[in-house]
Order: C-alpha cells, then structure tokens, then sequence
C-alpha cells in the first residue's frame, strides 16, 4: 500500500539523501563495536561472536551498544566472484559467509556492520566499491547488513579532485582541516568558497548513497572520509555520519593520549555540523586499548559522548576491565548522547587556558556544555600535568542564570552534589574531565556559595 509511506517519508526534506526506511536508523549516534582498533586485519567470525556474546554479557547491549561491526580485510584478496562480480567472504575467517555470521548476530539480537572503500581497494588491499557501488550494497542487503563503513582508500587518478582540501599536518594520515581555512602547505588548494558538494569525493559518496537507497534495506550510512574534501558541508546530505579527522589509530600507533587530543582539538571546531540524523564522527573508541590512563580513558569517553560522536567500542571485550565498563556504560553520558529530543552536541563554552577558539592540538578546550532533556551537561578538563582547579561559573554557562542556585549530579558517581549558587569548583586531575548535570534549579538557597573538592561533597 504505497500511500501509507507517504506521510513518513514526507517528513524529511527532499534535499536530504539518505531516508532511515525504519524512520529511526541514524537519528542518534550509532553504538556498537568494531574490529579495527582491536584486532586490526587479524579477523574471524569467532571474534565477532564473542564480541557480540560480550556486548550481552557485560551489560553494554542492554545500554545501548548495538552493532557488531566487521571492518577491513572480511573479503578474497585476489579478486571478485567472477561471473557475478560480488566480493568473497574469505572462506577460513567466514566459513558461513558474511550472510552466515549475520544471521548469528541477529539471533543475539544485535545488528551487524560491513566495510568497504569509495576506491578501487580497501586500505588493506582487498576489493572495493568504487564503480561496484549497486553489486555490492545489493549484495550487503541480501546478507541482511545493517550498517557501512566507507572508507577512502586507492582512489584512482580519474577520481582525484580537480583541487585539494587543506590537510595541514602532512603526516598520514590526514588530520584534517585548521579553522578558518588557513592552510601552510597545500599544492593546489581549492579558492576559497568552492562548493565542496561539486567534488569528485563528494560523487564517490553519493554513489554508494544512492545505490544503498535503491536496496529494500535499511542501512546506517557511515562515511570514513577522514575529514577531507569539505566533507562537512555534505556529510549530512549524504550520509548518517561521516569522520571529521583521519584515523584514531593505525597500526603502530595504538590509543595515544597525544592522538586522542589531536582528534579533540580538530573536532571542537566541527560541531555546528551534528544534530538529529547527521553526525560528525570523531572515530572509534579507544577505551581499553594501550596505555591510557583510568583518567585519559575518562576524558576521551566523556567528550566522545558529548560531541555526539557515534560511539563504537574498538578493544577487546574478553579482556576489558570492569571499571573501563562501567565508563563505557555511564548512564548520564550516554543519555545524552542519544537523547531523544536534543539533537545538538555540547560544545566549548570558554577554552580556559588557552585564548577561546584557539587551535592547539596538546590543549584543546576544557570548558564544555550542552543542554539535554535532563538538564545541563557540563565538563571540565585539565589537560596539564598535574592537578589543577576548575570552576563552572554560571554567568559563562549557556542558558544558565548568574544568580541562582542549581542541583548539580556527579556524572561519574551519580553522586548529588547538592546545590550550587554562581558557580562550582572543583580540582581536576591531569588529563581528567570532571563532568556534573544540572538538572535543575534550586528552591532554597541553603547551600550557596558553597565550594567542595571534586567527588569529596559529602552533604
Ligand atoms: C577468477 O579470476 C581470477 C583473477 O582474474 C582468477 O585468478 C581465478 O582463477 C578466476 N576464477 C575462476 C573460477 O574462474
Ligand atoms: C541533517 O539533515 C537532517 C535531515 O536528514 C536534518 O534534520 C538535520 O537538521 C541536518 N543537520 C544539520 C546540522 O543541519
Ligand atoms: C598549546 O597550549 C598550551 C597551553 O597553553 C601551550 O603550553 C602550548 O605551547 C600550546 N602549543 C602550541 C603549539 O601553541
Ligand atoms: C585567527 C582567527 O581568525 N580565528 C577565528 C576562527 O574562527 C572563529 C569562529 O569560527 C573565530 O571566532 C576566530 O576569531
């Protein structure tokens, strides 16, 4: 009965690309896990169902992590099925095929997640989208895929962009754009105002856009596009999120604070792009992996949630600890991050040592916000060496009165703070993110004024 999708569809602008055929997909950031950051090329279908018995086991399912991405190197190297031109699950990781282990996943009551490449190959050299875009989203519907990660790997000469998009850093990969365009190195840099949507990269999305809307299937679209190409102004247009920087880790450089922050840094300036449906995705987790500090851990989880990153767990979910679970699962965080009715991210209120809207990529900003259905989010970062105070005043808070008194909640404990008149201090330790909710205001004025270590009120 064709008129009854009418009124659903109807209530998305025709502009807009990617329709969510359930009316729900993509609307909030994606929660779930992926293979890369944890195991790399070095997959198999067993890994995934552990993964996916962990997300039930320890609680993550049930807070909302939902799918099981399988990311590079699932496919036959050498080449695509010869009379039907569909890439190869390769038999040993996937004995079942890609259909096989879906289904599996499914019966767990999770979704389950592919990778591909706008180019010739994926990163890791196995066959890619470009110019098999209908082939291959065909193909992942008919295996019941729930979610695409495109990649931006091997892109033939044919396909380059007539000019380039500033990638400041040369290391690799890219780190994507300055603020304000200001670019130090770049050969051939596009004039200033150039549509980005008319590029060749901005075509080799829609392709894929389009060939996963022609399927029957409702599939999350989520671009790995590294930031590049302007992909900002028509990641929404074309897709569910797409990556505002290149890549959180590779192999060789595994969950470095130092990458972590960069990753900070550049996405603080990409925020007015996130709302319902659309969101900037500042890359996987790296929560359990490497070296990262009980604190680090903290802050990179509580900033990824709050810029409204899709937030995909990337570490081994045998070997997690309890307490990087219990970060994983912090209700008030992840609450905001798929709050229902607020579709907008925190942001930066006041950079705080550092001159607000400085780009600096060791010392991002430390003063954020971000309104929600239950109140106001608020996190304050050191990112120095050693412990330091930090004050929410409420004359600097967005949407907050000067003089009255709040209730605040402890994000990390769930402890109530009490409340607060004008302001709230506490010392934060290096490299943590103290992180409270206002949930609303206060109607005695008992407690004003009053100031208290972090997590020592006790009230
Ligand atoms: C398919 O093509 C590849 C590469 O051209 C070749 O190595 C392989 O033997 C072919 N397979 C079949 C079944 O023809
Ligand atoms: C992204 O597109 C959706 C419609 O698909 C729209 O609701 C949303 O507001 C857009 N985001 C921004 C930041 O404009
Ligand atoms: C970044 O900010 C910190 C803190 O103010 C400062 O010490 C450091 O020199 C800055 N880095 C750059 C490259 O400006
Ligand atoms: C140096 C410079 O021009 N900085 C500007 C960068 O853009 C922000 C707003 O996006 C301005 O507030 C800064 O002044």
């Amino acid at each position: 009965m064709w008129p009854l999708i009418v009124p659903l569809l109807s209530t998305f602008p025709a502009a807009t690309g990617l329709v969510a055929k359930d009316g729900e997909t993509g609307r909030l950031p994606a929660l779930g896990w992926n293979s890369w950051n944890a195991f790399f090329c070095d997959i198999n279908e067993k890994k995934f169902l552990d993964a996916a018995e962990q997300l039930v086991n320890l609680g993550l399912k049930e807070a909302g992590y939902n799918y099981v991405n399988i990311d590079d190197c699932w496919s036959i190297k050498s080449h695509r099925d010869n009379n039907t031109d569909r890439m190869i699950p390769d038999p040993e990781r996937f004995p079942e095929g890609i259909a096989g282990t879906a289904k599996k996943i499914h019966d767990m009551g999770l979704k389950i997640g592919i990778y591909s490449s706008a180019g010739t190959h994926t990163c890791a050299g196995y066959p890619a989208s470009l110019n098999y875009e209908k082939v291959d989203a065909d193909t992942f519907a008919e295996w019941e895929i729930d979610y695409l990660k495109y990649d931006n790997c091997n892109v033939p000469g044919d396909w380059a962009d007539e000019c380039n998009f500033c990638i400041p850093d040369s290391t690799t990969p890219p780190h994507g754009p300055y603020p304000n365009g200001t670019c130090p190195t770049l050969q051939n840099e596009c004039p200033a105002g150039y549509d980005w949507s008319k590029s060749k990269s901005a075509e080799r999305y829609r392709r894929m856009r389009d060939a996963l809307e022609a399927t029957d299937r409702t599939i999350l679209y989520s671009l790995c596009q590294w930031g590049t190409a302007g992909v900002q102004k028509w990641g929404n247009e074309t897709s569910m999120s797409w990556r505002a920087t290149g890549d959180i880790t590779w192999p060789g450089l595994v969950a470095k604070w130092s990458r972590i922050i960069e990753l900070l840094n550049l996405c603080s300036f990409n925020l007015d792009t996130t709302d319902f449906w659309g969101h900037s995705d500042a890359d996987m987790l790296e929560v359990g992996n490497g070296d990262l500090t009980p604190a680090e851990t903290r802050s990179h989880f509580a900033l990824w949630a709050a810029m409204k990153s899709p937030l995909l767990i990337g570490t081994d979910l045998k070997k997690i600890s309890s307490g990087n679970v219990e970060i994983l699962k912090n209700k008030y965080l992840l609450a905001f991050n798929q709050d229902p009715v607020i579709g907008k991210p925190a942001t930066p209120y006041k950079w705080g040592t550092n001159p607000d809207h400085t780009f600096n990529a060791t010392w991002p900003a430390e003063y954020w916000s971000g309104e929600s259905n239950d109140g106001i989010l608020v996190l304050m970062s050191n990112w120095g060496e050693s412990a330091a105070k930090r004050s929410a005043v409420w004359s600097e808070v967005p949407r907050l009165e000067k003089d009255a008194s709040y209730k605040l909640t402890d994000v990390w404990t769930g402890n109530d703070l009490g409340c607060h008149f004008g302001d709230y201090s506490v010392e934060v330790g290096p490299h943590d993110t103290a992180a409270f909710l206002i949930s609303g205001k206060c109607t005695r004025r008992g407690m004003l004024g009053q100031r208290t270590a972090w997590r020592d009120w006790t009230a």
